[in-house]
């Protein structure tokens, strides 16, 4: 008798023994898996499937789209709009929500995703990852709009991502802690890996883009600084750096081993809050954190508490573990 646990049986389990998720839920994120496996395998492809390079388009970012970035959308999209689970969606790709067409029952479920999240980085193979997180559409909702989008991360029902990396990774939570599950590609499942995931309150390794620091605020600033000073500084401990600029893969390290990943404002563009989006980024891997026993805030509010204003508004983070997440919070807090 294997003693494998499969993400179907982990939801069945979610769903039937502990209550905590619907069936709907539970299909909606066995089809949201199967989308991601699919990735996975355009993504492995690279070079040999013609998939890498430039679309010669750009997204609402504003940013190049790579070929990749819209085969991962167009699979997402294609794999959940038929399903009933859903009433609509939307993603970092697309300008405005999607809506379930009329051929499909619709559902109460809204599901929002970033479909390859470290795009710059497909072309030169580092790791890259979906990031999703499923909200439900309000009662009172008659046809659904964006406005049944801008809902605090508090309201999601479940958030992951998959890591498309040295193995292709789901790490999910619904509510009850924070579950990995590793692609077993012989058999074409996820397979239960790690479960009850725990971020250690103190790290000894911070996660930042260095190449911006005259642009942040003097509280980063204060806190980067004491980190590099070392045992010699306040800190009285040596600090290590991780960038692998793809929030997937630097997230994943976090969840598995600690850390403090910040994307903070800085002053190039003081009218965005940050550069990371707050509906699909920094809400869903929030959620994880939190869940992991870390914490996430923008630097001074705690991140699933911000009221989104709008669909692909974007947001500060310093996320990771507690103790360190806590410290910045502080040194916002004295200015
Ligand atoms: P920079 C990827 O484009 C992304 O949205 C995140 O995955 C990542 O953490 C960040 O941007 C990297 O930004 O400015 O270091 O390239």
């Amino acid at each position: 008798m294997s003693s494998k646990i499969s993400l179907s049986r982990y939801l069945v389990e979610q769903q039937r023994d502990k209550g905590h998720i619907p069936a709907d839920l539970r299909l909606l994120l066995e089809v949201v898996a199967r989308a991601c496996k699919s990735i996975s395998h355009a993504v492995n492809k690279g070079a040999l499937g013609g998939v890498l390079g430039s679309a010669e388009s750009e997204n609402v970012q504003g940013e190049v789209q790579k070929k990749l970035d819209i085969i991962a959308n167009e699979v997402l999209l294609e794999a959940n709009e038929w399903g009933g689970h859903l009433a609509a969606m939307a993603s970092e790709e697309m300008d405005s929500i999607y809506l379930v067409p009329n051929r499909y029952p619709q559902g109460e479920y809204l599901l929002l995703f970033d479909p390859l999240d470290g795009s710059s980085n497909i072309d030169v193979n580092v790791s890259i990852g979906t990031i999703f997180s499923v909200l439900k559409k309000p009662e009172d909702s008659q046809g659904v709009t964006e406005q049944d989008f801008l809902q605090p991360g508090n309201q999601q029902v479940a958030a992951g991502y998959c890591v498309y990396g040295p193995q292709t990774t789901l790490v999910l939570t619904v509510g009850d802690g924070v579950a990995m599950f590793t692609l077993d590609r012989e058999q074409g499942s996820f397979v239960l890996t790690q479960e009850n995931v725990q971020v250690p309150a103190d790290t000894k390794e911070f996660a930042i883009n260095m190449s911006n620091m005259r642009h942040w605020d003097e509280p980063v600033r204060r806190y980067i600084d004491e980190c590099l000073q070392g045992k010699e500084g306040p800190r009285g401990k040596d600090f290590n750096m991780r960038w692998i600029a793809s929030m997937v893969a630097d997230v994943h390290r976090i969840l598995t081993r600690g850390g403090v990943f910040m994307y903070p404002w800085d002053k190039r563009e003081p009218h965005k809050a940050g550069k990371l989006r707050l509906l699909y980024e920094a809400n869903p891997m929030s959620w994880l954190i939190e869940q992991a026993g870390g914490a996430s805030t923008n630097g001074k509010q705690r991140i699933l508490d911000l009221q989104p204003g709008q669909l692909h508004e974007r947001v500060s983070v310093v996320l990771g573990s507690k103790n360190e997440v806590e410290r910045v919070t502080q040194y916002h807090a004295k200015g």
